[in-house]
């Protein structure tokens, strides 16, 4: 069997299946012991995700662990704020944090251009992954998308509601548009070079999309992750990659998801009004259990579960996945019987 025969990508290509793929976002992570037993042993999160052989290493222990239907890369999306020099470390109990962050429009303009060499480190975690993948198992590569980098690069770190972000966005208008077009370009090349390296799915995470108005999503957002899919679908290298889409509750319609030309929608967890009956036969979709019903009871988690499959089992093309990735405080086993219930169905 090879890749193009994978349950991913025959639901990709908007198939009914009897059985939909299964893979979690945040599959490799902390809630692993086997995970935390190789991150003690790097101080710097960072200079973990620059050494492609712990790379390989953590991208295959969720497979091991659960026999998930594909692998995605290790790495993060941080990476091309980190190219950049921006200064990205992750301090521990914090998350990241940017030693130069975006502050003014100057700052923009100073940018160094992004030279996507800087990240071969994921370009060989990316090759050695897909060396070691059995070959019916597809790769998923990633990136964070424009709004969403451009976001953690002008607050400097996490936060709940990006005030220093959202002032900025009001204050330097034409510098915000600069810099996601810097971003998305940054984004392309990267992009470019995980699928030559061997990436043969891609997923573009919009994991601050929530923070956005309607109007202010489609013109910072969803325009920019609409170009990247673009010069993605007219490169002769990529143009044949899936591209999924996962955007965190975000505030627009279905048809203006499925306007992105992404193949696969990611739905975020509260995303009752999808409209599935505009989407079907346009896009396949992956989703949606809240990651939080993981901590729940195992007859929730049943039943939780099965009102997701009752309601997308059949729908052409469905991945099964959560709502949002994995949290640290999730029990294994839990992820093991998750799938083993989803595969029984
Ligand atoms: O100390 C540690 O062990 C670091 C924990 C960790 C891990 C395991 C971070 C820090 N990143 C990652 C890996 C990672 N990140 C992967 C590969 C693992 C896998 O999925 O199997 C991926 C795909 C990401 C993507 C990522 N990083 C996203 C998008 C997905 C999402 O959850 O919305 C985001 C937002 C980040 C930023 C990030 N990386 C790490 C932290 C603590 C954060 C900040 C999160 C926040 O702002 O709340």
């Amino acid at each position: 069997m090879s890749y193009s025969n994978s349950l991913i990508q025959k639901a990709l290509d908007k198939k009914i299946l009897k059985t939909p793929p299964i893979w979690y976002m945040r599959q490799a992570g902390r809630y692993m012991p086997e995970y935390r037993a190789i991150r003690k042993k790097f101080k710097n999160f960072l200079d973990m995700c620059k050494n492609p052989e712990v790379c390989c290493e953590l991208a295959l222990q969720p497979l091991d662990a659960f026999k998930l239907d594909a692998a995605i890369l290790f790495s993060d999306i941080l990476t091309i704020p980190d190219a950049l020099n921006l200064g990205v470390s992750f301090i521990e109990n914090e998350g990241p944090v940017f030693k130069n962050p975006i502050s003014t429009a100057s700052d923009v303009d100073d940018l160094i251009s992004f030279d996507p060499n800087k990240l071969n480190y994921v370009y060989k975690a990316v090759s050695n992954i897909k060396n070691t993948l059995s070959d019916d198992i597809p790769l998923i590569g990633f990136c964070g998308s424009p709004w969403t980098l451009a976001a953690y690069s002008i607050e400097g770190r996490s936060s709940k509601d990006f005030n220093k972000t959202k002032n900025f966005i009001e204050e330097n208008n034409q510098a915000t548009h600069l810099f996601l077009t810097k971003i998305t370009d940054a984004c392309f090349l990267y992009l470019r070079k995980q699928v030559e390296a061997g990436a043969d799915v891609i997923q573009i995470f919009d994991s601050w999309a929530n923070l956005l108005d309607a109007n202010a999503f489609i013109d910072l957002s969803i325009n920019y992750t609409k170009s990247l899919i673009n010069a993605l679908k007219n490169d002769p290298i990529t143009k044949h990659i899936p591209i999924v889409l996962f955007s965190r509750d975000p505030k627009c319609d279905t048809k203006t998801l499925i306007d992105t030309s992404a193949d696969c929608i990611s739905l975020f967890w509260n995303m009752e009004n999808f409209d599935i009956s505009l989407a079907k036969n346009s896009v396949a979709i992956q989703g949606n259990l809240n990651p939080r019903v993981l901590l729940e009871s195992r007859d929730t988690i049943k039943k939780e579960t099965y009102s997701i499959l009752d309601k997308y089992n059949s729908y052409p093309g469905y991945i099964f996945n959560l709502g949002h990735g994995i949290t640290p405080d999730i029990d294994p086993n839990n992820i093991k019987f998750l799938t083993d219930i989803v595969r029984d169905y």
